[in-house]
């Protein structure tokens, strides 16, 4: 069996002016390992919601979308900073095109809890676009965005862009999943980073509170592909070469 793709996810905040993500990207596709790009972008939606007077409000992680939110975070994933990202990965040498999980119906949802609003739960990855620009030789960058199948249209949904990066990378058999982010790794109840993690440590950790907020849906995430045969790693994308040297980098999560 051909390894599966490396998937990267990319958070809106780690990419700075010392990272050399765009161009370790680059680097992999023009070597002929095209790797499928997940992005972010919450501090990014969150800065246009607060322009517009809409406060951000999160739940477990989770963004609670309610109609006025949901146009915003539509047009800053699917556009904004999706269009960013490939123009950036572009420039470093490589093809990419963009597109966000309600394109192709890559990524179908179901709303799992109505009082966050259009919030997405994947219920199913169509990985064929993924794979189609992968084949080509073009980086696939995927926004969180979902759609929810329906009628006359599809409902737009906000997912989580780790959880979209762990179902996209459980769903492409990916060899490997790194979660590029703007800390070290995962810390436990002392501050120390926990180079390797077991499944059921991270479980322990959320339900003592240790993980929490925004590195729940990333564990949650990660547990998901790691069950899949996934090899998944947290590792800071602040650091230069970050995805030159992972090894003993961030948190390694092992079954
Ligand atoms: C996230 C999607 C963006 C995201 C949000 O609206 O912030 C939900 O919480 P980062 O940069 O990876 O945090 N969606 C449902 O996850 O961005």
């Amino acid at each position: 069996m051909t390894p599966g793709p490396f998937v990267i996810k990319v958070g809106g905040s780690t990419l700075g002016s010392t990272d050399t993500t765009y161009a370790d990207i680059a680097a992999l596709a023009r070597s002929g390992d095209v790797p499928v790009v997940v992005h972010g972008g919450g501090a990014e939606a969150s800065r246009w919601l607060e322009a517009m007077g809409i406060p951000s409000r999160f739940e477990r992680g989770l963004r609670v979308t309610d109609e006025r939110v949901l146009p915003v975070v539509v047009a800053v994933f699917a556009g904004l900073v999706n269009k960013r990202i490939v123009a950036a990965v572009n420039a470093a040498g490589a093809t990419a095109v963009g597109f966000s999980g309600a394109d192709g119906r890559v990524l179908e949802c179901r709303i799992a809890d109505p009082s966050l609003g259009f919030v997405g739960e994947p219920v199913r990855v169509n990985p064929g676009p993924i794979l189609a620009l992968q084949q080509a030789g073009i980086v696939p960058v995927i926004g969180p965005i979902g759609a929810v199948p329906g009628e006359p249209a599809d409902q737009l949904v906000n997912v989580n862009a780790d959880t979209v990066a762990g179902n996209i990378a459980a769903a492409l058999g990916a060899r490997r999943l790194v979660f590029l982010t703007d800390v070290e790794g995962v810390r436990d109840a002392a501050g120390e980073r926990i180079p390797r993690l077991d499944a059921a440590r991270a479980r322990s950790l959320i339900a003592d509170g240790t993980i929490s907020g925004g590195m729940i849906p990333k564990i949650e995430a990660c547990l998901h592909a790691l069950a899949l045969g996934v090899e998944v790693q947290i590792v800071d994308g602040r650091r230069p070469g970050a995805l030159q040297s992972l090894e003993g980098a961030g948190t390694l999560l092992v079954p």
